[in-house]
């Protein structure tokens, strides 16, 4: 068997990405997925996940054979590891299942002089405590035989393979030589600086980033809340607080979706006897989904036999991506409401799950509308001049209420077609 350059172990929302600009730089890689109808349907080009330029990038290194797709490593002068890390629901802490799965996978084709690198988002510590014990039961040691670095990755989806090729990138070896192993593939990949430190502190740096985002996002979320106590606009407030040249307050919203922002919290304190401050941002931001439906409810007096249109269950604009999304935690807390029904819109989302009512339809059977994302399209729709349906009963006689929590729609127009539109 040849060796590869570079073997990627799973290929989701960052592997794939990760091993087809890879291929794109010149190396010679081998992306492998336990999942053979992933592998099928990435050859034939019918799943590929909706992402600017990715789709081509695939096909160029298939059809180059820079990239080939396998079910089972190869040996190769880097492993790079991009396996999902969930959170358990009830203990709030890692499964780090695929982590080890991974990890053992590469342990039998691990040969000396090669670079093992973690890119999986893990708690403080997995890589010494966890995947260097399991590769060192090679009989191979880790920092002598082979290297071994964390190297988080911090692309935003929607902008990933742009944001691969230029973000900084930090690398944290076990040792140096680990280290600067890792910073040379990736100085390869990006235009951006490589910031070279220790393993442990690499994995905090990622957790700490999407913690900071968490944090400052529960602070807008409570602040519009304290706003609304006092017949204050949070997003002209916002704007104003940040006009300091050292403040930046992110934006509310119906809570914060996702697969890192919500997760990776847990992830910092898992193992702390702190994190009180990180705990509360995140109760914040789950109370959103109650604050929400709440703010429609009180206009409409009550849910009960109500319809009610939720726009938007991807968990951000523009991305058809709905782990941990805000649309759907309202759209089951509705559900749980006494009789009411429930209609879904989202454009990008194709889940047999989810029917997506089109648009002009919705608008003519529900009461009320929640939106939750802030996709292009209810930027540009049109609103009709009013819903066709009996207007709720509401307590101050008017009706057509739409909260619009990600304020995309323009306030001036819906108004003017005769909707009442609560913003966050
Ligand atoms: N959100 C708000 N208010 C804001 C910004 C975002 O409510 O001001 C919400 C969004 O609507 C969404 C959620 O937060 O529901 C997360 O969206 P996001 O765009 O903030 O982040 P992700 O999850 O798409 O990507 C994040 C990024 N991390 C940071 O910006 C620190 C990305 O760079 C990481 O690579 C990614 O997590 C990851 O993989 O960890």
């Amino acid at each position: 068997m040849t060796e590869a350059d570079v073997c990627v172990y799973g290929l989701g929302y960052i592997g794939l990405p990760t091993a087809a600009v890879l291929a794109d730089c010149g190396y010679d890689v081998t992306g492998y997925d336990i999942d053979e109808e992933l592998l099928r349907e990435l050859r034939d080009g019918t799943m590929i996940p909706e992402e600017e330029g990715l789709a081509t990038l695939v096909t160029d290194g298939l059809t180059s054979g820079a990239l080939s797709l396998s079910d089972t490593p190869v040996e190769a002068r880097y492993h790079v590891i991009c396996v999902p890390t969930p959170l358990q629901e009830d203990t709030r802490t890692v499964d780090i299942g695929s982590v080890e799965a991974a990890t053992w996978d590469v342990t039998s084709h691990l040969t000396p002089g090669s670079t093992v690198i973690l890119e999986s988002t893990v708690p403080p510590g997995t890589t010494t405590e966890i995947v260097k014990p399991i590769l060192e039961s090679s009989g191979l040691l880790a920092g002598e035989d082979f290297g071994l670095a964390f190297s988080p990755e911090t692309v935003l989806p929607g902008t990933i393979l742009a944001e691969l090729k230029s973000n900084d990138r930090i690398v944290g070896g076990i040792d140096d030589a680990s280290t600067a192993a890792g910073a040379a593939l990736y100085e390869s990949l990006t235009d951006g600086e490589i910031h070279e430190t220790d393993a442990t502190t690499a994995e905090m740096a990622k957790l700490t980033q999407n913690t900071f985002r968490d944090i400052n996002i529960a602070f807008a979320n409570e602040l519009t809340k304290i706003a609304r106590e006092n017949a204050v606009d949070s997003g002209e407030l916002i704007e104003l607080a940040n006009t300091h040249p050292r403040v930046s307050v992110h934006r509310p919203g119906p809570g914060v979706g996702g697969h890192c922002i919500p997760i990776d919290p847990w992830f910092l304190i898992e193992d702390s006897k702190h994190g009180d401050l990180v705990e509360t941002a995140r109760q914040v931001n789950e109370s959103m989904t109650e604050y929400v439906v709440e703010l429609l409810r009180a206009e409409l007096g009550t849910l009960k036999d109500r319809t009610i249109g939720v726009l938007g269950i991807a968990y951000k604009g523009n991305v058809s991506d709905i782990r941990e999304s805000s649309g759907l935690q309202v759209v089951n807390r509705l559900r749980q409401s006494d009789q009411t029904t429930v209609l879904i819109n989202d454009p990008h989302v194709n889940d047999g799950d989810f029917k997506s009512v089109p648009l002009d339809e919705l608008f003519e059977q529900v009461d009320g509308i929640i939106v939750t994302t802030d996709h292009d399209e209810y930027a540009t729709y049109t609103p009709p001049q009013e819903f066709s349906s009996e207007p709720a009963v509401l307590q101050d006689g008017s009706g057509k209420i739409i909260v619009d929590t990600k304020d995309v729609l323009d306030s001036g127009t819906w108004k003017n077609c005769g909707y009442r539109l609560i913003q966050l």
